[in-house]
């Protein structure tokens, strides 16, 4: 019952002309939207396409969730809900990288490049968080440590050995890991763009307060729908072919 009362409290005021609040609210939307249109396909999968549909269903459900959480916290106190922000990334951007290993792995693809690549995003991350909260005087240190390990993961997917298995795979596995290498080389360029809005000092007075979390939200919507959509539509392919 008190449980109860405090969900119902906890609907918070949406301003008309609060577009931040607005992106926060059709993020959750879309990512409960696209996670039911993951799960349900399911049924129509073999065992060795369910798994990769079913992480791309798992990445906009964690997704959706966070939302929820944020688009509450952006409307009770008109600030970025980082810590959220973190968590939901910290769980999500791993699952990409499984994904990228799931698809390679008719090529003969090891656990070493999969661990390899979330070693490289769990740097990216946790510098980035660190320069947007704890040392925010020296955002640009952190962001650029970030930005390193993004680029790692960018070249290991377009050029090192993951570029490699796709090569030695072909046909709609190619295929498919070509569009998510540019998803992460331009629809993740997003964030160290957002990023940058939200450091102090840089970008902050030109689009104001929230810009940060408009472009976080617009990337996010792109790459984790985006993201699952291309495994989808592979899983599709290679069941007609099989
Ligand atoms: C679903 C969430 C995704 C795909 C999140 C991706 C996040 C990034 C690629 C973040 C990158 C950052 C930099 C490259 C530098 C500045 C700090 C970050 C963490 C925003």
């Amino acid at each position: 019952m008190t449980n109860f009362m405090f969900i119902s409290a906890s609907v918070s005021k949406m301003l008309p002309d609060d577009y931040t609040g607005f992106t926060f609210f059709v993020g959750c939307m879309a990512m409960m939207a696209a996670s039911a249109f993951f799960f349900l396909s399911l049924n129509q999968f073999d065992k060795k396409w369910r798994t990769s549909v079913l992480v791309s269903g798992l990445i906009t459900f964690i997704a959706a969730v966070h939302y929820f959480y944020m688009k509450e916290y952006w409307g009770e106190f008109q600030e970025s809900p980082t810590f959220f922000r973190y968590v939901d990334w910290i769980l999500t951007v791993p699952l990409m990288c499984l994904e990228f290993y799931l698809i390679l792995k008719v090529a003969g693809a090891k656990t070493g490049l999969l661990w390899k690549m979330i070693f490289y995003s769990v740097v990216m991350l946790v510098t980035g968080y660190l320069g947007e909260t704890v040392y925010k005087d020296q955002a640009q240190i952190w962001g650029l440590i970030s930005g390193i390990a993004y680029f790692a993961i960018a070249y290991e997917i377009w050029l090192g050995s993951a570029a490699k298995l796709a090569k030695a795979a072909g046909g709609p596995v190619l295929e498919a890991h070509k569009i998510l290498c540019w998803f992460v080389l331009v629809g993740w360029a997003i964030y160290p763009l957002g990023y940058m809005l939200g450091t102090d000092g840089w970008y902050t007075s030109m689009l104001g307060k929230g810009s940060v979390d408009v472009a976080y939200n617009i990337a996010d919507a792109i790459n984790k729908i985006g993201f699952g959509l291309v495994i989808y539509n592979l899983a599709v392919k290679s069941q007609v072919k099989e």
